[in-house]
């Protein structure tokens, strides 16, 4: 019997990907993954690191990513051979939905007595559907914050003691029946927890497995990072399965958990000294107040770093606020999601802001010495028209012109997809808002991502525009927006070039498929779908930076990302965790 007691498994959107024909489509092209989603949760860091303070072992292997760059790799053989006390699974993300269940049936196929648990912000909002139609799984532990009842659910699990007083815990009784816990575990800051990326390489030694741990696909050559400022968040927007309003109802947290400012900076200088790559800042820093920003920034000043670290702002932030953060850091990176040009379209999906401060921002931002600025758009929004999509990219054209001299502002245009996200207001009450959801069930769900392409994945059409029209006004915005930034020279004009050349391609097979699925015949159906899939190019070529490059998403690394030195004697070393915590000290 192997020693480790818990192993959690990130899985891939859809099992079998490698034997499967499909067009994903560019759902992943303006985050790091591939449509796969190889990304697991950050929240694996800070659960292994977790649970191995209080003394549990924990490993974390990314199945998505092992199946990504080995096409031969034999998933069953790795669960058959791994023998832990318990198997985890993150459901946290809908879009890994059915490769999530298939993971699970595997484990039970091998090792029939060994508990599989399931987490994460989807199967939150399904726990109860979830131990109702799939045998295979027996936990469900809910809620954003699951560090303290995981340990206390493994400890029961290995003390054979019943979970009747574990919080957030739904289960299947002795007598099969399903029990909800309380959801009661909602802690009041993140200060307790780290994400702790030393920690994270001990492990990849300890279990020898650098590809396990691997966060996506093009991590070792650009490792960037993030740093968590909150757990929950103060807006509703419409689609997010992330907002105030459904993190209350699914999570039963009334404000967003903070991580206080100095523990966020520590966690930034720890990066720091290990990796010469950018740290991306998750959460507004002026969303918990004036106070908890400047905080952060003072204590960023008390140590000058080289890393450009990337702001992300739900609301443009004042001359003011820009200023400080200047004074603070030397390379800073902004972020911000306007989402669409059309000022009625953004407040219909919950953003309270004009062009005039987004455009103030800018400028200020580029006076203040921004390193760059990435802006991004969407389409599946409430109230918005095709005719509204391509809009937006001719108000980035008045955009590039203005700030022409500036040369580093990047907008960017992917659709709100595959799925709506469940628990968010839209998904919860669709035709208030001019939506109609085509599934609702996890099943329906599971099932969708074994369609052929996106458009019959997309789980939502909206009152302005039908499944067709959201898919075809994105590559069309995606075309516009290429050729755009090539003009204004923020793309060489070989990058222009092979995404449009992909983007074509893609639509032509996407019309393709289109033509397969109305054949009366299903057998006809499969055999011509079996044909496209097997030409010279994959279907999956046809899912991979479409609307734009990978490589347009990085901001600017050292030439020598790791500091070898050092991490060669963190590896050594005995570290605190950067927390505050009563039975351990803090850094701070
Ligand atoms: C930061 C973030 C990202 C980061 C990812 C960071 C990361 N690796 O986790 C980036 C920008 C890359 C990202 C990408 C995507 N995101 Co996102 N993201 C967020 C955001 C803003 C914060 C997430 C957060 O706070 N996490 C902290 C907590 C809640 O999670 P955690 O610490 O990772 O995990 C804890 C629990 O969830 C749980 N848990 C998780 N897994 C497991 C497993 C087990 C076994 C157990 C017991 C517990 C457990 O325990 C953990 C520790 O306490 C939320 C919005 C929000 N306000 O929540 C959206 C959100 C989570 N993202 C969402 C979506 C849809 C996506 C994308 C699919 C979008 C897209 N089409 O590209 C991709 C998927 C990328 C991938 N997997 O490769 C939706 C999810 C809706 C849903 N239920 O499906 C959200 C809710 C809102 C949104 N629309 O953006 N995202
Ligand atoms: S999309 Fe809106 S509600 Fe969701 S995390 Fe971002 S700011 Fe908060």
């Amino acid at each position: 019997m192997s020693n480790i007691d818990l192993i959690l498994l990130h899985p891939p959107t859809l099992y079998d990907f490698r034997i499967h024909p499909g067009i994903h489509g560019p759902i992943s092209d303006v985050v790091p993954s591939t449509p796969i989603f190889e990304m697991y949760p950050i929240g694996f860091a800070s659960l292994s690191e977790y649970l191995e303070r209080h003394g549990l072992k924990v490993r974390i292997i990314n199945v998505a990513m092992k199946m990504l760059k080995d096409e031969k790799f034999d998933v069953e053989r790795l669960i058959q051979k791994n023998k832990p006390l318990i198997f985890g699974i993150d459901l946290h993300w809908m879009a890994h939905v059915q490769g999530a269940l298939a993971l699970a049936e595997i484990i039970k196929r091998f090792h029939p007595n060994t508990p599989v648990i399931l987490g994460g912000l989807s199967a939150t909002y399904y726990h109860e559907e979830i131990l109702r139609q799939y045998p295979f799984i027996d936990f469900v532990m809910r809620g954003d914050s699951t560090e303290k009842p995981l340990l206390q659910l493994i400890q029961a699990i290995k003390a054979g003691k019943d979970f009747k007083n574990i919080p957030n815990l739904t289960y299947r009784d002795e007598k099969k029946e399903i029990q909800v816990n309380p959801l009661t575990h909602v802690p009041e800051n993140l200060d307790e927890i780290t994400i702790d990326y030393p920690h994270i390489m001990k492990k990849v030694v300890r279990y020898v497995d650098p590809t396990g741990y691997q966060p996506f696909i093009d991590w070792y050559t650009y490792p960037v990072t993030a740093v968590f400022t909150c757990r929950g968040c103060l807006h509703s927007c419409k689609t997010c399965g992330g907002s105030a309003q459904t993190f209350r109802k699914m999570a039963n947290r009334r404000k967003p958990a903070y991580r206080n400012p100095k523990l966020l900076a520590q966690d930034i200088f720890n990066i720091s000294d290990h990796l010469h790559a950018p740290v991306m800042i998750i959460g507004d820093i002026f969303q918990a107040g004036e106070e908890y920003g400047s905080t952060f920034l003072r204590e960023m000043k008390r140590k000058p770093i080289s890393n450009h670290i990337a702001f992300e702002f739900f609301t443009p932030p004042s001359r003011t606020q820009l200023e400080r953060i200047a004074e603070s850091i030397s390379n800073f990176n902004i972020e911000i999601s306007p989402e669409s040009h059309d000022e009625e379209v953004r407040r219909a999906f919950g953003r309270p802001y004009n062009n005039e401060s987004l455009e103030r921002m800018l400028k200020d931002a580029i006076d203040f010495g921004s390193k760059r600025i990435d802006l991004f758009f969407m389409t599946g929004l409430p109230k918005q028209t095709y005719q509204s999509v391509l809009d937006t990219v001719e108000y980035c054209r008045t955009l590039l012109e203005r700030f022409r001299y500036y040369h580093k502002l990047f907008p960017f245009i992917s659709p709100l997809a595959p799925f709506l996200d469940p628990g968010s207001l839209v998904f919860e009450t669709p035709e208030k808002y001019g939506y109609r959801l085509f599934y609702r069930t996890v099943e329906e769900h599971r099932q969708a991502l074994l369609a052929p392409s996106w458009k019959y994945i997309l789980n939502y059409e909206t009152e302005w525009m039908n499944r067709d029209e959201i898919v075809y006004s994105t590559y069309e915005a995606g075309k516009r927006l290429n050729r755009l930034k090539a003009e204004f020279d923020l793309i060489d004009p070989k990058t222009a070039e092979s995404v449009e050349i992909r983007l074509e391609g893609a639509v032509r097979v996407m019309k393709e498929i289109d033509r397969i699925m109305i054949l009366p015949d299903l057998r006809e159906r499969e055999i011509a779908l079996k044909s496209i899939s097997s030409g010279r190019l994959s279907l999956q070529h046809y899912s991979m930076s479409t609307i734009c490059e990978k490589k347009e998403l990085e901001w600017p690394t050292r030439f020598i990302r790791m500091n070898f030195i050092k991490i060669l004697k963190t590896l050594l070393a005995r570290r605190k965790p950067n927390v505050f915590n009563p039975s351990s000290t803090g850094t701070p």
